[in-house]
């Protein structure tokens, strides 16, 4: 599955962690925990994921495993992994040992996790400041207060434990933020498996299909392509389940005349995609449908055209406001004039969500939105997706009897450039005469399949005939 090298992966991890140590002090330790196994049921567990800030400058997928960054000890980069085990391997699988552990990620020093705490009350004593993040890892926490408190009763021996407890997600997390052009490789090929998977998901879309059905599709995609899996529950809704956000029950039938509403995204190599296509599950939108559709699209292509290094959510969401308010008065769901609707904001009544998130290796990513209280400028590196969505509630009295119950939202997954940007996103059809013509040509296709398969059984049944004649 991989396309890259493994040492592109240590030379990749390797900058990483010298990134962040040179934005930290130099009497200063570092911890970074993996992730563990979950129990799913009695003694069975979770597919595993790794923990993102853990993988981000490791590159290792092992669970249970510590990173720890101590810049001025002999050994900067530690890493402390399970210990080998031919048992415990058969069982649940292979582990890396300190050995692999060491090559894949090129620490300086890879020791069995019985060395942690020994190791890191040696690490500790002395520094003035322990990097961590607190309230995510309960139980390495107590491990380091309790090192800590060891270090601070113990003033007869000179030790001393760090003076300052501070949070290592808001450097760690704003280096995320800006994709290398490594990730931005990565964030590619897991934008394509997602794109060839929501196509596969509007070719095989036709009524009397259940919505599971069209999520299982997307996720034999995702999966024969060389992803992990989705990225996040799919959401696969039809009809007005498309004005429930995050409806993942994917249990309904989709019916004739419905549209369907598709959330879904491969996880390749840890990095996310997440694309939102609304299509009819006969092939053809009505002219309702068609009537919100085009403005949603209308609305994401606005923009789309406004997004450059220097702009920002809030800047882009003014735009997306607008487009909506125009379009919404134009079909009679709002009344009375434009000013007054943009100053009330009257639309995000129909809206619910925002207009997008960051996107890596977290599907909702990391990274500041604004730093006390002025946005976020993008750069070169930044990911995003853009997500209009529109959704008329089935009761909702305020809203033209034939929208109610339509529920639309486009999603692509946007890479900003030196010039403008990139759309990761951009090879899933979203105009309406694109949309018509894949599904008319797939339908097409299921056609021809079936009349060959009767004309195949005709000709064996007279053959049969023959035969017993
Ligand atoms: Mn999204």
């Amino acid at each position: 599955m991989s396309d890259v090298s493994s040492k592109q992966i240590v030379n990749e991890t390797q900058r990483r962690r010298r990134e962040l140590l040179n934005k930290l002090p130099s009497d200063c330790v570092v911890v970074i925990p993996a992730s563990r196994e979950v129990v799913r049921s009695r003694d069975t567990h979770f597919a595993f994921r790794q923990d993102s800030d853990f993988f981000y400058l490791t590159g290792i997928q092992e669970p249970n495993a510590v990173l720890v960054l101590a810049p001025s000890h002999k050994y900067q980069e530690l890493l402390f992994v399970l210990p080998k085990d031919p048992l415990q391997e058969v069982w649940h699988g292979r582990r890396l040992g300190c050995e692999q552990a060491q090559a894949l990620s090129g620490v300086d020093r890879a020791y069995e996790l019985d060395q942690l705490e020994p190791q890191l009350l040696q690490i500790l004593n002395g520094q003035q400041s322990l990097y961590f993040a607190f309230d995510q890892h309960p139980e390495h926490e107590a491990m380091l207060r309790r090192l800590c408190k060891q270090l601070a009763d113990t003033p007869k021996r000179a030790k001393t434990a760090p003076q300052a407890l501070c949070d290592i997600r808001p450097l760690l997390h704003q280096m995320r933020l800006i994709k290398s052009p490594f990730e931005q490789q990565q964030m590619r090929t897991a934008a394509d498996i997602s794109a060839q998977g929501m196509i596969r998901a509007m070719e095989i879309t036709q009524p009397g299909r259940y919505e599971y059905q069209i999520a299982a599709e997307l996720e034999y995609v995702f999966k024969w392509a060389g992803a992990a899996g989705p990225a996040y529950g799919i959401i696969c809704g039809g009809g007005e389940n498309a004005c429930i956000l995050h409806y993942t029950e994917n249990s309904a039938p989709l019916r004739d005349g419905d549209l369907l509403l598709i959330d879904a995204g491969a996880e390749y190599a840890g990095y996310a995609g997440d694309i939102s296509r609304t299509f009819p599950v006969n092939g053809v939108f009505s002219q309702a449908q068609r009537d919100v559709y085009e403005l949603v699209l209308r609305a994401q292509e606005a923009v789309l055209a406004a997004i450059k290094p220097g702009s920002s959510l809030p800047e882009l969401t003014n735009i997306y406001l607008r487009e909506l308010t125009i379009g919404l008065l134009e079909l009679g769901v709002l009344s009375g004039n434009l000013t007054d609707n943009l100053a009330s904001q009257a639309c995000r009544k129909y809206l619910i969500h925002g207009l997008g998130h960051w996107l890596g290796l977290d599907v909702h990513d990391v990274g500041y939105y604004d730093e006390q209280g002025t946005p976020t400028k993008f750069v070169a590196g930044m990911v995003f997706t853009v997500e209009p969505g529109l959704y008329f509630a089935p009761d909702d009295d305020s809203v033209p009897a034939q929208y109610r119950g339509i529920g639309v939202r486009i999603e692509d997954d946007i890479l900003v450039t030196a010039t403008g940007y990139e759309n990761l996103t951009a090879s899933v059809p979203k105009q309406i005469d694109d949309i018509e013509a894949l599904m008319a040509a797939a339908q097409a296709k299921r056609e021809a399949k079936r009349e060959a398969s009767s004309l195949d059984q005709a000709s064996s049944l007279r053959q049969n005939m023959t035969e017993v004649g």
